[in-house]
């Protein structure tokens, strides 16, 4: 144990929660390599944690079949008035929720150790970095924070005596009684978990999950929903989106920061490497950009996070070949499949599946099985250091200059695979009723249509209407230096399901012709729904896109849009009076344009 840190508002902080959660022990986390491997070795004891024989330092963890992704419907905007958290968030009163979670904290961690871990999101130094320091009572996730945060004394070095910090609480919720043996993923039932964010306070209290974005407090909770509520009151964005640098082969350089939901690809994209010669890309974060108006007037992005949480199945060396290079070592796994010369295996790797393995459930595994082997939210979480294709960029404290914004979802129909917004407005439209297909990071209905504005609908920390008008005043202070928009869909399919785009490193093709629409380069026809490219505009040498197929991908389908409107308008009207005007302008101006092109 440690003795008094500098902080004083810190150590009060950790003195109540420890008064309040009664774990046995303290325990103050610095941040190293040794500290990781004693807590892995401790949970590789417990069994917890398996480590692979096939791929060094890397571990698999089985989590409770009932803990296995998100659960929005869990998920608490805790704001003084049930207004400011919108109509798209849970919201219980900051008073009533705390009593609530108070009386489940109450003696919540006994049995076990409370790991207090000071953390940054952004690189240490930046002026944009936030320091947050996690309560928890589970190793499992202080050796996820060691790799996708920066941990330990060094953070506490920056937080000095009188810095600021958000504090962050975390319980598994599930106390252990003397002698009582733990579970191998100890997690309360449903109804007694909580992820509650009070925006105002920038605090977090989350209880009784384990897994991911439930836990790994950094991430959704501190770097989305409320830097978001803060990034409103400060003047500044923070965004659900991959940072990629895109290289012409003139070296022309283009940051695009790219929004799509949970389980899109947007790992796969911010690891893209172009198919196009003479183009090449690095990636510099794969979900969360925080942005802000440089002093050159331009929008500058940092990427807060230290590593990846990657959804595992569909990546392979096809799909993501810079990935399936980032986890062949020093790896956590969390619900792969365990084959029996340890090593994992998901669905979609590109392997072919072994003869026989252990599911994420622990059970016996053989091809033909009708569950699959690895849950379909598994995860890896690795060190951006480790990704072959990482930018020497990603931890530059003045973060990179943005000079395109790219919205996508996941759509069978309709939606077309690429469209330039005709101005700022309409592309904070486009953001604002952005659809997709449901995935599994959330526990849920997997594939219903939902409206999920700029993949922010499960990690906006305020009212998603003011979240809107944030969006417009950004473009007004931004002027002619804002990046331009565009909206992608990777999924179209054809009736027998089969797709009619290849994806991929294929996507560098239209990431193309946006970069050449930035500059001026190529043309583009205007339709009623933005700006598109003709066919003959996309370069496709080297691809076979069957004609009727990139018809179908380029085709504005006027009767479908038509249909949308309302849904379109549904959507809008949740928010009253409280949505922006300037979006009201945009439905009609998209009836009339839906009109005239007959
Ligand atoms: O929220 S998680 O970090 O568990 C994953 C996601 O939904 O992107
Ligand atoms: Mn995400």
């Amino acid at each position: 144990m440690r003795g008094p840190i500098a902080n004083q508002r810190l150590q009060q902080w950790v003195d109540e929660v420890v008064a309040l959660c009664q774990p046995d022990e303290v325990y103050w986390c610095d941040g190293t390599r040794a500290e990781y491997e004693r807590l892995m070795a401790q949970m590789v004891s417990s069994g917890a944690s398996i480590p692979l024989a096939k791929r060094p330092d890397s571990y698999l963890f089985r989590s409770d079949p009932s803990d296995v992704a998100r659960v929005e419907a869990r998920t608490y905007i805790s704001t003084p008035s049930q207004d400011d958290a919108g109509p798209t968030n849970n919201w219980i009163a900051p008073d009533e929720l705390k009593r609530t979670m108070t009386g489940l904290y109450d003696g919540c961690m006994r049995g076990r150790t409370a790991y207090v871990i000071p953390f940054s999101m952004g690189p240490l130094g930046s002026p944009m970095a936030k320091i947050g320091v996690e309560v928890t009572d589970s190793p499992y996730v202080v050796c996820n924070m060691h790799i996708m945060t920066r941990v330990g004394d060094r953070v506490l070095e920056a937080l000095g005596a009188d810095g600021d910090f958000m504090p962050c609480l975390h319980s598994v919720g599930a106390p252990l009684g003397p002698g009582e043996e733990d579970a191998l993923w100890p997690c309360a039932p449903m109804e007694d978990k909580y992820i509650s964010h009070f925006p105002d306070e920038n605090l977090i209290w989350s209880y009784g999950s384990g897994y991911g974005g439930n836990a790994l407090l950094g991430k959704k909770c501190l770097a989305l929903r409320v830097a978001s509520a803060r990034a409103h009151r400060e003047g500044w964005m923070a965004e659900h989106m991959l940072i990629l640098r895109l290289i012409s082969p003139e070296g022309r350089r283009y940051h695009i920061a790219a929004a799509f939901p949970s389980a899109c690809g947007k790992t796969n994209l911010a690891m893209i490497q172009p198919t196009i010669p003479g183009w090449r890309a690095e990636c510099l974060g794969d979900d969360i950009a925080w942005m802000w108006i440089g002093a050159d007037g331009r929008l500058w992005a940092i990427n807060p996070e230290a590593g990846f949480f990657g959804v595992a199945p569909g990546t392979s060396y096809q799909s993501n070949p810079v990935a399936m290079d980032t986890v062949r070592a020093n790896v956590i796994f969390t619900n792969c499949a365990l084959t029996d010369d340890g090593d994992v295996w998901w669905e979609g790797m590109g392997v072919p599946a072994p003869a026989h393995a252990v599911d994420w459930r622990g059970h016996d595994w053989t091809p033909g099985n009708a569950a699959p082997a690895a849950h379909p939210n598994a995860r890896f979480t690795v060190p951006a250091t480790q990704c072959p294709g990482i930018s020497p960029d990603w931890e530059n404290p003045e973060g990179v200059p943005i000079d395109v914004f790219v919205f996508g979802g996941r759509r069978a129909g309709v939606v077309p695979l690429v469209t330039e917004a005709f101005d700022w407005d309409h592309g904070v439209f486009l953001g604002a009723t952005a659809s997709s297909e449901t995935t599994a990071a959330n526990i849920g209905a997997v594939g219903a249509l939902r409206r999920d504005p700029f993949a922010m609908q499960p990690f906006c920390g305020y009212n998603m209407a003011d979240y809107f008008g944030h969006w417009l005043t950004m473009g007004d202070r931004l002027g002619d230096k804002a990046p331009r928009i565009f909206h992608v869909n990777w999924f179209r399919k054809l009736a027998n399901g089969e797709w009619l785009w290849p994806g991929y490193g294929e996507n560098s093709r239209v990431l193309k012709w946006i970069c050449d629409r930035v500059d001026g380069r190529v043309a583009a026809q205007e339709t009623a729904i933005g700006y598109l490219p003709r066919a003959e505009d996309l370069d496709l040498n080297g691809v076979a896109v069957p004609a009727e197929h990139l018809a179908e991908l380029l085709r504005v389908d006027i009767a479908a849009w038509r249909n949308e409107i309302p849904d379109i308008q549904r959507h809008f009207g949740q928010f009253g009076a409280r949505l922006p005007q300037r979006l009201h302008d945009q439905v009609r101006a998209l009836e009339e344009r839906l009109a005239n092109y007959e």
